[in-house]
């Protein structure tokens, strides 16, 4: 819309035009006032029932919530209304008009249901606390992408339609690509290793993995987005200090950017960006520190999972970002390259935040005899993975990465409750749609 004015921006004595959804609209018999909201804010429209030309008197009160209107007019200075201006309107159109009756209140007057919110998106998505959500979101993307050119990885974006599984076959949601089976992608693994291994060398994707996961919890979607990173030359340490730098780097990002975003979400006070290094520990020290407080029914053992549970107990021990790293062989996938000097403990490390575990990655196996064994170990077919195997016959270095869930991160970032909360459109056992 040309020469439209932000409300934000309207200055006394100027002549604007403004455009919005109608917040509210406030009668008080011979004036009447509009509430006009888009998106750096609201504005206070006057209308005078007996001053002013009474055809735009009743297309402003006529109007419904939530209806989108364009307002020409002067502004004025008038401490009162809410934002210390009003417009004194010389035009009122109504540029798209909405119902009465509104399956959801984006004044947040009423409450809704997770679903009802989810189904109505856009008019969620008109809550301030909401919309704050994906402004840091887009935020935490810009920051992320920026610290992983300052680690000179190049972005890439790899097939989400793919002939073969990685992190396990149960997972997989078929389907059909002309006549034959296919599978959505569950991560870029395969290929960020064969990127690492081409000159490129560093390389990293936000991109979407697909999981056929059958249980429904707050912390898991059928649909979530991957940031991996994947460099060459690289090992476990080093991938590392790429995730705690591009994690550090997400705070950062957000602490400077988003002040209004966090004042809106009422974590203004609260939020802390993570301040040096988090601390490492090995898959041994977490056991025993589980194990020290005595709080499972049953010690845990090598070779063991950590449980929810466990996590949990661990996250109060740690009370901060934390590594656990040197998990057992047997626990980590085929493409986790194990210690030169200790068969039984791989290269694999999961970072995690006191709440749940952000990152998995490690160093690659990229010796060929060793890799197709690890395939036939997993019960793998190294056929099937031809186009993989078959390129580390001709010169692939060591390599190392990792994956962290972008909404894990948010999550655990702005103390949601919910994963679906940092989703648009989340896909879960009972959402399709929108
Ligand atoms: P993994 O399967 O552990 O590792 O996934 C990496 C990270 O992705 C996030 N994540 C999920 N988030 C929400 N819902 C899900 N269903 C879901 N599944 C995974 C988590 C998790 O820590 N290829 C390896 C990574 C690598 O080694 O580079 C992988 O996919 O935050």
């Amino acid at each position: 819309m040309h020469g439209r004015t932000y409300t934000a921006d309207a200055a006394p004595g100027e002549t604007v035009t403004v455009a919005g959804w109608l917040h509210e609209t406030r009668d008080l018999g011979g004036i009447a006032f509009l509430i006009l909201r888009d998106k750096r804010g609201r504005i206070q429209v006057k209308l005078e029932k007996d001053g002013m030309d009474d055809a735009l008197v009743e297309t402003g009160l006529d109007a419904h919530r939530e209806s989108v209107l364009r307002v020409e007019g002067d502004v004025e200075e008038e401490p009162r209304a809410p934002t210390g201006v009003e417009i004194v309107p010389t035009a009122i159109e109504v540029v798209a008009a909405a119902d009465p009756e509104l399956p959801l209140d984006p004044s947040g007057k009423v409450d809704a249901e997770l679903p009802t919110r989810l189904d109505n998106r856009t008019l969620d998505l008109r809550k301030p606390e909401v919309q704050a959500i994906f402004r840091i979101r887009s935020a935490v993307q810009r920051a992320v992408r920026e610290a992983f050119r300052e680690h000179d990885a190049t972005e890439i974006n790899t097939p989400k339609i793919v002939a073969t599984g990685t992190e396990g076959g149960t997972e997989l949601f078929p389907v059909s690509y002309f006549g034959e089976e296919a599978f959505m992608n569950q991560s870029p693994q395969l290929f960020k290793q064969l990127l690492a291994g081409s000159n490129l060398e560093r390389v990293f994707e936000i991109g979407p993995i697909f999981r056929a996961e059958e249980h429904n919890t707050p912390r898991h979607l059928n649909e979530a987005t991957s940031i991996d990173f994947e460099g060459a030359f690289c090992d476990h340490t080093e991938a590392m200090d790429v995730a705690e730098a591009v994690t550090t780097a997400a705070y950062e990002a957000v602490a400077d950017d988003c002040a209004d975003e966090l004042e809106t979400l009422g974590l203004a006070d609260e939020f802390a960006v993570p301040d040096g290094e988090f601390p490492r520990l090995s898959y041994r020290d977490a056991l025993d520190r589980v194990n020290a407080t005595g709080e499972l029914d049953e010690h845990l053992v090598w070779g063991d999972d950590l449980s929810t549970e466990a996590e949990h107990i661990l996250g109060r021990e740690v009370g901060e970002h934390y590594f656990v790293a040197d998990w057992p062989s047997e626990v980590k996938p085929f493409y986790i390259k194990d210690h030169d000097d200790d068969e039984e403990t791989s290269t694999g490390f999961d970072m995690m935040h006191p709440r749940m575990e952000l990152v998995s990655g490690g160093q690659r196996e990229h010796r060929y005899d060793r890799l197709i064994e690890g395939f036939e170990q997993q019960g793998l077919d190294p056929e099937e993975f031809g186009y993989y195997t078959e390129m580390f016959r001709y010169g692939v270095p060591p390599h190392a990465g990792w994956g962290m869930g972008a909404e894990r991160l948010l999550v655990t970032m702005l103390d949601l409750d919910n994963i679906r909360e940092a989703v648009l459109f989340p896909r879960d056992r009972q959402r399709l749609s929108p």
